[in-house]
């Protein structure tokens, strides 16, 4: 892993940084940014983490998750974006959008037009782009820059890190495990982080109440064999009736991936009468990002994600419309090319 040198001239050099990441965060995004904020106090620089949507609630355990904030309280030397390329991904306020004197991105999404992109729109920010697609996690990123830039490593910092490495791996069971990734996570351990509970807090414990919209998802799902396709729909109504929210779904898609046979799993969940919420994750090769990006999402080939804004029964048919579209032209293992 090559760090760019103007990344760290540029860490050592700037003094106030508001760190952020991508709407619907999740561990590796939080653990990111809380270890990337951690190393940085340490190395006497101001630093705030933003989550304008909030902190979900599964993270409020981690160390510095208290001092999470919705709006920034100064304005940064530079914005740094972890686990996200993109800014009209990152969940920031807009004025930051667009004040940001200079924004650097650490990523390993395989998506490299961020800066171009944002240069077509006539933005003058000056931007500092690392991506890594290669990482399991932008955590593994973050390990690399502390250590280039000599921050010594604590249990705090190491246990944010370790939850970035577990969610974006599911607890090393991905295909993006790596030696070098376990090799990573066992060093973690030396400091004393707890692998049984950060398990647990990440992906296994759920509310009595999320258990039953578990439920209701499960009864709900539809799965087409002929082509690999596993979905179901979470509505407004669903939320209301079990008094959950939108964060009480996080790795629910997994249930329907898990489905013997299943290529793409689909969870389409209702926000806001028009504001459709869509995670996607496949298996054998499916890139589902493509179909992400179609909807002005993101993610990575196997799990990814997007908004649409359109009612649930428009969207529903939109996505699903792609996604078969997309399982028609990828055949099946042990199929289609010799
Ligand atoms: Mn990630």
């Amino acid at each position: 892993m090559r760090i760019p040198t103007n990344l760290l001239l540029h860490l050592k050099s700037a003094e106030k940084f508001v760190i952020a990441s991508h709407v619907s965060p999740e561990g590796d995004a939080i653990g990111s940014a809380l270890a990337l904020a951690m190393g940085l106090k340490e190395l006497g620089k101001r630093v705030e983490v933003v989550c304008h949507d909030g902190l979900p609630k599964r993270y409020a355990f981690l160390p510095e998750s208290d001092k999470v904030r919705r709006e920034p309280s100064f304005e940064p030397d530079s914005l740094v974006l972890v686990d996200c390329a993109d800014l009209e991904r990152a969940d920031i306020p807009d004025s930051l959008k667009q004040n940001a004197k200079s924004i650097v991105v650490i990523d390993h999404h395989p998506y490299k037009n961020a800066k171009r992109r944002s240069a077509q729109k006539g933005e003058a920010n000056d931007w500092v782009v690392w991506v890594e697609p290669r990482a399991a996690a932008t955590g593994e990123m973050i390990v690399a820059l502390l250590n280039a830039l000599k921050v010594p490593m604590t249990k705090e910092i190491a246990t944010c890190l370790y939850v970035a490495l577990i969610s974006d791996t599911g607890v090393f069971h991905f295909s993006n495990t790596t030696p070098k990734t376990l090799r990573l996570a066992a060093s973690l351990l030396e400091y004393g982080v707890d692998p049984q509970e950060l398990a647990y807090r990440v992906m296994e414990v759920r509310s009595f109440a999320a258990t039953q919209l578990l439920g209701r998802m499960l009864s709900k799902a539809k799965f087409e064999p002929a082509l690999g396709l596993c979905w179901s729909v979470l509505t407004l109504k669903d939320f209301a009736q079990t008094g959950t929210t939108d964060e009480d779904t996080e790795n629910f898609v997994n249930f329907l991936r898990a489905v013997d046979g299943t290529r793409v799993a689909v969870l389409f969940r209702e926000i806001e009468p028009k504001h459709i919420k869509v995670s996607f994750r496949s298996r054998e090769g499916v890139d589902v990002s493509a179909i992400a990006r179609q909807f002005g999402g993101g993610g990575h080939p196997a799990a990814a994600g997007c908004r649409v804004h359109q009612s649930l029964r428009s969207a529903v048919e939109a996505v699903l419309g792609a996604v078969r579209k997309s399982l028609l032209s990828s055949p099946m293992e042990g199929e289609g090319s010799p």
